[in-house]
C-alpha cells in the first residue's frame, strides 16, 4: 500500500500469517460482526479499508457523492436492522458526508463511519482537519484506532456504541496506523447484545392503572416502538386502546382493525379527531414532540399522557407527561399486559367501540375512497397536475409491496400521506435534520435493505438537484426504482411560507427544468407527467419495474401544503 506523501510516510506492508494492517483488522472484525452493506467514495485514504471489507464478503456500492453515500447508509441501516458502514477520505470526504452523518446521528441510526485521518505528524497535509471535533458538533460519536495494539478494542467499542447505543460514529483511521502491523484478531469475533431494558414493577403497576382507569386510550409508537409492533398491539386489544404512529415508524401498525395511522401533521381528520378524543395517550418510544402532537394541540386538556423509553434521557423531553416507564417497549407491553386486571381486561372495550370501528371501516385514510380526500379543490389545470391526485393514483397503480422515501420540502405531506405503507420496513423518513436532497439516496439505500420490493422517492424538484449525483449510482445498480419529482420549478416550501413579491421570491424560483429528459441521460426511463393520462407508462413499467423511473411531475400550486403552515410555527 502506499500513502499520499503529504499524508504520512509510504510504507510497504508485508504481514506474516499471524499478523495483518490495521486497515485489514479493522475491516474483518467488522465483517465478522455482521455488518449489513458498506457505501463510500474511495480515495487513497479508505481505498485499503474499503478493499478489505469487500474481500471479506461485505457488499460496497460506491457513491458519486459522500453525501450520497451517507444516506444510503442511513436508509439502509433504518429498513434493514443492520448496521451500515459508511468510508470516507480524510478531511474532505468526511466533511462531504457531513449532512447525512448528520441526520443519521439525530435519528439515533447505528452507522459505523470508517474515516481516514492524517497522520498526527502530517501537520501540513491538506486534508488536516480536526475530524473529532467536527463530528462531536454535529451530536455523532468520535471514536479513532489510536494504534495497532489498541486496533481490536476501537473497533469492537465502536460497534457496540453504533448498535447498541444505537449512535451514529465516527471511526477515524489515521493513515500510518492503518498500515502499521497489527496481530490478527480473534475469529469468529463475538460481541453479545445487553438484554432489553425490564421495567420497574411499580411503574408497570402504574401505567397499567391509567389504563384501567381511562375509557378512549390512544398508543402513539415511534421509533423506538419498530420491533415491538406485535407486543404493543397485543396490549392495544386488551386495554381498548387504538393505535397510531409517529412519522418515523409509519406502517408499524399497518393493517390493525384499530390503526389510526401517522399522528401529527399528516394524520387524517378522522385520526386528529380520536386522538384529539383520547383520555389517555401513551408514547411507546417515542418523543410526543411538536410534530407528533401537533405542538400539543393533539392532547387534549386533562389528558393523561405516559411516556415509556428505555433511554431516561428521552422522557420528558418534549412535553410534560404525568407518568415515565423507563424500559424496552415490548418488555413494558408484555408485563404490562400480564399486570392488566383480567377481569377489567376481557369486557373491556375501551376507545374501540361499534361506533369507531365503523367509521374507521369507512374512511379511515386520505386515500381509501374512491376520491380521495382533497382538503380543497382540486387544483388540475392544462399543463400541470394536483400533487394530491397523481399522489392518489400512483397509490392504486404501483404494487403494495413497496418502501417510501422522501426527501424534505413543501412536497413531503403528498407521498407521506397518500402513499400507504405495508409495514414498518416500507417508510424511510430522513427529517431529523430536515435537510433537502437525502431523499434520492436514502431511497437507494432501503432500496438495497428491502430488494424484495419497489421502492418510491418523493422528491421536490429542488432536492432532486441538489442530491442528483445518485441517480448515475441507482441506474448503475439496477435498482427498481421510482423517482417521483414534485416539480414546481421552486423552493416551494420558502415560496409558500414568505409569500412576497416576484423580486422578493426571485432567489426561490426557478426556470423551468426538463428533468425526464435528464433522467434519460443518467440511463434512467424519464417521463414528464402534466395530466392522469400521462401516467400510463409509469403504470405499465409499475408491473414488472426494471430500472430506474424519473417522474417529472409538473405540478400545480394547491396553495401550500396544508401541513406546512403548522410546521413553520415551531421556528
Ligand atoms: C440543505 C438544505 N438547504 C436549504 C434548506 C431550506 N429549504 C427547506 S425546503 C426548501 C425548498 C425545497 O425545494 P424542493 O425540493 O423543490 O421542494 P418544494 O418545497 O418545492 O416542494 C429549502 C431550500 C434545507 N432544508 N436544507
Ligand atoms: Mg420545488
Amino acid at each position: 500500500m502506499t500513502l499520499d506523501p503529504l499524508d504520512g510516510q509510504r510504507a510497504t506492508v508485508t504481514t506474516t500469517s499471524a499478523s495483518t494492517t490495521v486497515a485489514d483488522l479493522v475491516a474483518s472484525v467488522l465483517a465478522d460482526l455482521g455488518v449489513g452493506h458498506a457505501f463510500g467514495v474511495v480515495g487513497s485514504g479508505n481505498f485499503a479499508v474499503t478493499n478489505a471489507l469487500r474481500a471479506r464478503g461485505v457488499p460496497f456500492v460506491a457513491a458519486r457523492h459522500e453525501g450520497g453515500a451517507a444516506s444510503m447508509a442511513d436508509g439502509y441501516a433504518r429498513l434493514s436492522g443492520r448496521p451500515s458502514v459508511l468510508t470516507v477520505h480524510q478531511g474532505c470526504g468526511l466533511t462531504n458526508a457531513m449532512t447525512g452523518i448528520t441526520e443519521a446521528a439525530k435519528s439515533r441510526t447505528p452507522v459505523i463511519v470508517l474515516a481516514a485521518d492524517t497522520a498526527a505528524a502530517a501537520v501540513g497535509s491538506n486534508f488536516r482537519i480536526d475530524q473529532d471535533a467536527l463530528v462531536a458538533s454535529v451530536g455523532a460519536v468520535a471514536e479513532r484506532v489510536h494504534g495497532a495494539s489498541s486496533a481490536f478494542a476501537d473497533v469492537v467499542r465502536a460497534y457496540r456504541t453504533a448498535v447498541h447505543g444505537r449512535r451514529t460514529v465516527v471511526l477515524s483511521l489515521p493513515l500510518d496506523v492503518q498500515v502499521a502491523t497489527a496481530a490478527l484478531p480473534p475469529s469468529p469475533v463475538r460481541v453479545d447484545a445487553p438484554r432489553p431494558v425490564r421495567p420497574d414493577t411499580q411503574a408497570v403497576l402504574e401505567l397499567v392503572a391509567l389504563m384501567e382507569a381511562a375509557h378512549r386510550p390512544i398508543f402513539v409508537a415511534g421509533r423506538g416502538g419498530r420491533g415491538a409492533g406485535r407486543e404493543i398491539a397485543a396490549l392495544a386489544a386488551a386495554s381498548g386502546a387504538l393505535l397510531a404512529t409517529s412519522a418515523v415508524a409509519n406502517g408499524l401498525f399497518a393493517g390493525q382493525e384499530f390503526d389510526l395511522g401517522i399522528s401529527g401533521g399528516f394524520s387524517s381528520p378522522l385520526t386528529v379527531e380520536l386522538i384529539t378524543g383520547a383520555d389517555l395517550v401513551v408514547g411507546w418510544g417515542c418523543a410526543l414532540n411538536m410534530w407528533t402532537m401537533r405542538h400539543g394541540s393533539l392532547v387534549a386538556t386533562g389528558t393523561k399522557v405516559v411516556q415509556v423509553d428505555d433511554d431516561l434521557a428521552a422522557i420528558g423531553a418534549h412535553r410534560r407527561v404525568d407518568l415515565g416507564v423507563v424500559g424496552d417497549c415490548a418488555s413494558t407491553a408484555v408485563d404490562a399486559l400480564d399486570a392488566l386486571d383480567p377481569l377489567s381486561g376481557t369486557g373491556r372495550r375501551g376507545y374501540r367501540t361499534r361506533e369507531v370501528a365503523a367509521r374507521l371501516a369507512e374512511h379511515r385514510w386520505w386515500n381509501d375512497t374512491p376520491t380521495p380526500d382533497l382538503t380543497g379543490p382540486d387544483a388540475t389545470g392544462t399543463q400541470r397536475i394536483d400533487p394530491r391526485v397523481l399522489t392518489a393514483r400512483l397509490d392504486r397503480i404501483l404494487p403494495t409491496e413497496r418502501v417510501v422515501a422522501i426527501d424534505s420540502g413543501n412536497f413531503m405531506g403528498y407521498p407521506s400521506t397518500y402513499l400507504r405503507v405495508p409495514d414498518e420496513l416500507g417508510f424511510c423518513f430522513t427529517q431529523a435534520f430536515q435537510s433537502i436532497g437525502l431523499g434520492l439516496a436514502s431511497g437507494i439505500g432501503a432500496a438495497l435493505a428491502q430488494p424484495g420490493r419497489l421502492t418510491v422517492v418523493g422528491t421536490g424538484d429542488g432536492g432532486f438537484l441538489m442530491g442528483i449525483s445518485e441517480l448515475e449510482t441507482a441506474v448503475r445498480l439496477g435498482l427498481p426504482l421510482l423517482v417521483v419529482v414534485y416539480d414546481d420549478a421552486a423552493y416551494g416550501a420558502e415560496v409558500h411560507h414568505f409569500g412576497g413579491s416576484a423580486d422578493e421570491l426571485a432567489p426561490v424560483t426557478f426556470p423551468d427544468v426538463d428533468l425526464a429528459t435528464v433522467a434519460r441521460g443518467y440511463g434512467a426511463h424519464g417521463v414528464t407527467v402534466r395530466a392522469l393520462a400521462d401516467l400510463e407508462p409509469v403504470r405499465q413499467w409499475a408491473l414488472d419495474p426494471q430500472g430506474v423511473m424519473v417522474v417529472d411531475a409538473k405540478i400545480a400550486d394547491d396553495g401550500g401544503a396544508w401541513w406546512l403552515a403548522e410546521a413553520f410555527r415551531g421556528h
